[in-house]
């Protein structure tokens, strides 16, 4: 049964970044213990680091699932290494596909692999936004509202695209 509920964030900037983001959708779409509920539109961001890199397609799904948080980020890792992901060593530079768990139900999870919530959110408006998309209502860790961190977080000039991704198809 996928009675469990995450959130993760997509992001790439490289070879297609549209079309990354596009396949992710559908690959996790297709893991049979994971079903994408929602996805938020395709956003356009600046580079959020070292700024001699392109900007960045960036979007936010609502998952259920049958997997244990540490089996998420199994899969999450295998869609990411199947879509040839490549980085420099640079720290944060142009990177294929990330995907990353930004929820699971609301627990708080501190192992070597994985810190939930994702201790980025509050500055990411590539994250926030699209997030504020599909969860309008939802109630942060810290106990206050994502429209509240929304109306904290710097825009960037973030631009949502009309492009629509189909991840059923
Ligand atoms: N910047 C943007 N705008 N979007 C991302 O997804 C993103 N991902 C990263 C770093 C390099 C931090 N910058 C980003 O990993």
């Amino acid at each position: 049964m996928m009675t469990d509920s995450a959130f993760i964030a997509l992001g790439s900037n490289l070879d297609s970044p549209i079309k990354q983001v596009s396949k992710a959708l559908k690959a996790l779409h297709q893991h049979e213990k994971i079903s994408v509920q929602a996805c938020s539109s395709l956003y356009e961001s600046a580079p959020m680091g070292p700024q001699d890199q392109a900007n960045y397609i960036n979007a936010v799904c609502n998952i259920t699932t049958a997997l244990q948080p540490e089996e998420l980020l199994d899969a999450l890792q295998s869609i990411e290494l199947a879509h040839k992901r490549t980085r420099t060593n640079k720290q944060w530079g142009p990177r294929t596909l990330d995907l990353d768990m930004l929820t699971y139900n609301n627990m708080r999870i501190q192992s070597d692999r994985l810190t939930v919530p994702h201790p980025g959110m509050p500055d990411r408006e590539f994250v926030l936004v699209p997030l504020f998309e599909i969860a309008p209502d939802l109630i942060m860790h810290d106990g206050q509202t994502l429209s509240a961190w929304v109306g904290k977080c710097n825009f960037n000039g973030l631009e949502r695209l009309d492009e629509k991704v189909d991840f059923s198809a």
